[in-house]
C-alpha cells in the first residue's frame, strides 16, 4: 500500500496531487478519475490503486499488474485547449515518465539506465514495455473540460510473474536493477514532482518543444514498421517522423507519406 503520507510530505506542488485518493482495489483508476472529473475534481486530483480488476489499455486492450506490486494512477488535468493537444500531452508525460525512473536510479546510484519511447504511448527498455499512458477525455465540442492521463509502470514484478504472451514483452524496474525491491512510494513523488514542474511550464510555453524533447528518447525513425489502426488495418511502412501535433508520419513508398492519429506500430 502506497504511504500517502510520506507522499504529500515530499512532494513540492501547488497543482498536481493536491487532492490524492488510493485505494486496495478499483476497476479502473481511469474510470473512477473520469467520473470524478465530470463531478468537477479540481485540476491535479490523483486516483490510484494497489490493484486493478479491470486495468485499462487503448482500443479496449487490457493491462496487468499484480496486487501491490506496480504504480497504477489517474492524474485529472484541466488544460484550457482543445482536444489536438491531448497526443502532445502524452508525448510529454512519457518524458517525465522516463525523468521520474532516472531520478530514482540516480538516487539511488543505481549506474546508468536507458529508456526508450514508441509512438505512441509506450516507456521501453531493451525493447521491453516498463510503462504505458492511456488518455481519456471529457469535451465541449473541441475544447478539453478534463483529460484523465492513465499511467501504468512495472514497478517490482518479476519476469516469471508476468503471463507468458507477455514474458517477451515486458519488463519491470525491479528487473531491470536486478531483482532488487523498489520503493514504489519514492517513484510516485518523483513522478508528481515532475509532472507539476513540466506540466505548468508546458502550459505557459504553449507546449513547445514537446516533440523535439520526445524524439531525443525515439530511436525508431527510420525504422520498417508495421502499423495498424481501425481506418487502414495492417500495413507494412517505414517511420518517417513524428509531426509537430505529435502524430506519426509513415511513409508507404518513395511519395507517399501519410499520418497516423489513432492507432498502434510494430517494429519489423
Ligand atoms: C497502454 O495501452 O499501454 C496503456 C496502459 C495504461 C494503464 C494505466 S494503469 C492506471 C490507469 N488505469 C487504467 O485502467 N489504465 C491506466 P496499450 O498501448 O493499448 O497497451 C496495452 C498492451 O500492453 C496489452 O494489450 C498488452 O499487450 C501489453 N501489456 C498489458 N499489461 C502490460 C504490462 N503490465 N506491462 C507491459 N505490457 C503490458
Amino acid at each position: 500500500m502506497i504511504n500517502i503520507k510520506k507522499v504529500k510530505e515530499n512532494v513540492v506542488s501547488a497543482i498536481i496531487g493536491q487532492n490524492i485518493y488510493w485505494y486496495p482495489k478499483l476497476e479502473s483508476t481511469n474510470d473512477l478519475a473520469m467520473d470524478l472529473a465530470r463531478k468537477g475534481a479540481p485540476e491535479g486530483t490523483i486516483i490510484g490503486a494497489d490493484y486493478q480488476v479491470k486495468g485499462k489499455g487503448r482500443l479496449n486492450r487490457t493491462w496487468f499488474s499484480p496486487a501491490g506490486e506496480n504504480l497504477l494512477l489517474s492524474v485529472i488535468l484541466r488544460p484550457s485547449r482543445s482536444i489536438e493537444i491531448s497526443q502532445k500531452i502524452v508525448l510529454a508525460v512519457s518524458g517525465i515518465i522516463i525523468c521520474s525512473l532516472n531520478d530514482y536510479i540516480e538516487e539511488h546510484e543505481k549506474g546508468k539506465v536507458s529508456f526508450e519511447v514508441k509512438w505512441p504511448n509506450d516507456i521501453l527498455f531493451d525493447g521491453k514495455k516498463i510503462a504505458g499512458i492511456l488518455t481519456q477525455s471529457i469535451l465541449t465540442g473541441k475544447k478539453i473540460e478534463a483529460l484523465v492521463v492513465g499511467i501504468g509502470i512495472n514497478i517490482n514484478t518479476p519476469l516469471k510473474k508476468f503471463p507468458d504472451e507477455l514474458k517477451n514483452k515486458a519488463t519491470s524496474l525491479s528487473q531491470i536493477l536486478g531483482g532488487v525491491n523498489v520503493d514504489i512510494d519514492d517513484i510516485l513523488i518523483h513522478l508528481i514532482n515532475n509532472l507539476e514542474k513540466k506540466y505548468i511550464k508546458l502550459e505557459r510555453t504553449n507546449y513547445s518543444g514537446v516533440v523535439d524533447e520526445w524524439k531525443k528518447n525515439c530511436r525508431s525513425i527510420g525504422a520498417d514498421i508495421v502499423i495498424e489502426s481501425p481506418k487502414t488495418g495492417k500495413i507494412k511502412a517505414v517511420f518517417e517522423d513524428v509531426a509537430e501535433d505529435g502524430f506519426l508520419i509513415y511513409r508507404i513508398n518513395t511519395n507517399d507519406k501519410r499520418k497516423l492519429v489513432s492507432g498502434s506500430l510494430d517494429y519489423l
